[in-house]
């Protein structure tokens, strides 16, 4: 209801809570994976939330979003071919379209009202959509990237839900190793990889499997993102055997992208700085999950 707090209580934050005042309910339905709500909030704009956990704010959405999308593609030369995994706001898509040297995109997402509601809400996320280059696969990603062709990926970009509900197995070995075969060697995985506040143990995992399944480099970065619980989100970047790949120094700078469009929105947070500085973690990370 207008002016109603709506508080966010969920297993993989227990004892904690994040309230966002509501202007507006704007859209609720069950689709037959999850429960779609968008508000107008008071202070962040619009808001997607699923299953009772905020995916975007129009607000803050741009931290995340050039993040997942730029730090692997900048860490790469002339990314051409590239998987999105979930991401049906259409954001990510938005943020890889700048780069020039990429042909073809992949977009593997789960929930199709996802993409609808973007579209008739969020009308500055899904634009990605509108890009020629674009192609949209509904369903679910481990069985698309079971099927995927080995080696055809440049890079592949994991922007899905926390491991509850549809994403559960998106964080499990089998998923990791069809992403490292459908990658070409040299190849790039970014994957959200939440709060190193919050789920520390889930991080060590993920970087364990990782650093098993892709025998090039494994880094963990993070950024702010207010509305995300914590405030920070991670992510993890792998690259399969081959030319060697420094995540830390970009290798694609982003500058040379802004000039490249002018009629473009400006990037509103990644920039080669907040790249390098990205992958700086604080003592008590490296300590716990032996990132030293
Ligand atoms: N860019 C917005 C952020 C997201 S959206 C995550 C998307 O992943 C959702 O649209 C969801 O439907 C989709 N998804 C979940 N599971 C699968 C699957 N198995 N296959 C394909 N798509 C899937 C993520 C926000 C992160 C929030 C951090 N707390």
């Amino acid at each position: 209801k207008s002016g109603e707090v709506v508080y966010f209580n969920n297993p993989m934050w227990p004892g904690e809570a994040h309230s966002i005042k509501v202007e507006k309910i704007l859209y609720k339905e069950k689709s037959e994976y999850q429960e779609v709500l968008v508000f107008e909030s008071l202070t962040y704009g619009k808001v997607l939330v699923l299953d009772g956990i905020v995916q975007l704010t129009e607000k803050d959405e741009c931290a995340y979003q050039e993040m997942i999308a730029h730090l692997p593609l900048c860490s790469i030369p002339s990314p051409k071919t590239v998987l999105v995994v979930g991401g049906g706001d259409g954001g990510v898509l938005r943020e890889i379209s700048r780069h020039s040297s990429v042909e073809h995109i992949d977009i593997c997402e789960i929930d199709k009202m996802v993409i609808d509601v973007s579209k008739k809400f969020f009308p500055d996320l899904a634009v990605g959509f509108e890009d020629p280059r674009v192609h949209l696969h509904v369903g679910d990603a481990i069985e698309f990237l079971r099927c995927a062709p080995e080696g055809k990926y440049d890079a592949v970009i994991v922007d899905s839900s926390d491991p509850v509900g549809p994403a559960q197995e998106l964080v499990e070995k089998p998923f990791f190793e069809t992403i490292a075969k459908a990658l070409r060697p040299g190849g790039v995985l970014c994957n959200m990889a939440e709060s190193m506040w919050l789920h520390t143990h889930l991080i060590q995992d993920m970087i364990s499997i990782c650093r098993e399944t892709f025998k090039g480099s494994v880094r963990y970065a993070w950024a702010s993102v207010p509305t995300y619980p914590s405030g920070v989100i991670g992510f993890l970047l792998c690259s399969t055997e081959g030319p060697h790949v420094d995540f830390v120094n970009p290798i694609n700078p982003i500058e040379k992208l802004e000039g490249a469009d002018k009629h473009r929105r400006k990037l509103r947070f990644y920039n080669s700085e907040m790249h390098s500085a990205a992958f700086a973690l604080p003592a008590f990370l490296k300590r716990e999950v032996s990132l030293l």
